[in-house]
């Protein structure tokens, strides 16, 4: 089954958006295979953002996600990696459609509240970069038949 990684920033944290965000993804029928809120090291942010290095925004990109805690997770399901994408929105919240996270609760571009995998490849790189093995839990929901034919 399809992995993704998802993390709240700490925007998303501090604005006490966490049970809402995780409720829209559960709720269409995702399944959470890790969870963990963290502060973010210096390293990390810089791993993770490692295609951004070049760019002006980078500097303060890695201040921000460092600055307070993220939850980290993976979700787990069927084209779960597109489908996140779609329920987070573009990534500057102001063109993001409303129904979207972003559209719904983001205005400025460095402030926009969440983070997805962008491609399968991604993600399984990102997973690997947060997540220990042991974090991860492989489980089957009794909702199952209920959300796949
Ligand atoms: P996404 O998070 O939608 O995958 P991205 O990978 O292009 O977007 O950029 C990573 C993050 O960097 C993004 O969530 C916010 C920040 N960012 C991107 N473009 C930016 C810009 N032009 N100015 C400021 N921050 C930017
Ligand atoms: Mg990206």
């Amino acid at each position: 089954m399809e992995r993704t990684f998802i993390a709240i920033k700490p925007d998303g944290v501090q604005r006490g958006l966490v049970g809402t965000i995780i409720q829209r993804l559960e709720s269409r029928g995702y399944q959470l295979v890790g969870l963990k809120l963290m502060q973010v090291s210096q390293e990390l942010a810089e791993n993770h953002y490692a295609e951004h290095k070049e760019r002006p925004f980078f500097p303060g990109l890695v201040q921000f996600i460092t600055s307070g805690p993220v939850v980290a997770m993976v979700w787990e399901g069927k084209g779960v990696v597109a489908a996140a994408r779609k329920l987070i929105g573009k990534t500057n919240p102001l063109e993001a459609e409303p129904g979207t996270i972003r559209g719904d609760f983001g205005i400025d571009i460095g402030r926009n509240i969440i983070h997805g995998s962008d491609g399968l490849e991604t993600a399984q790189r990102e997973i690997a970069l947060w997540f220990g093995d042991s974090e991860l839990v492989n489980w089957t929901s009794s909702a199952q038949s209920w959300i796949y034919e």
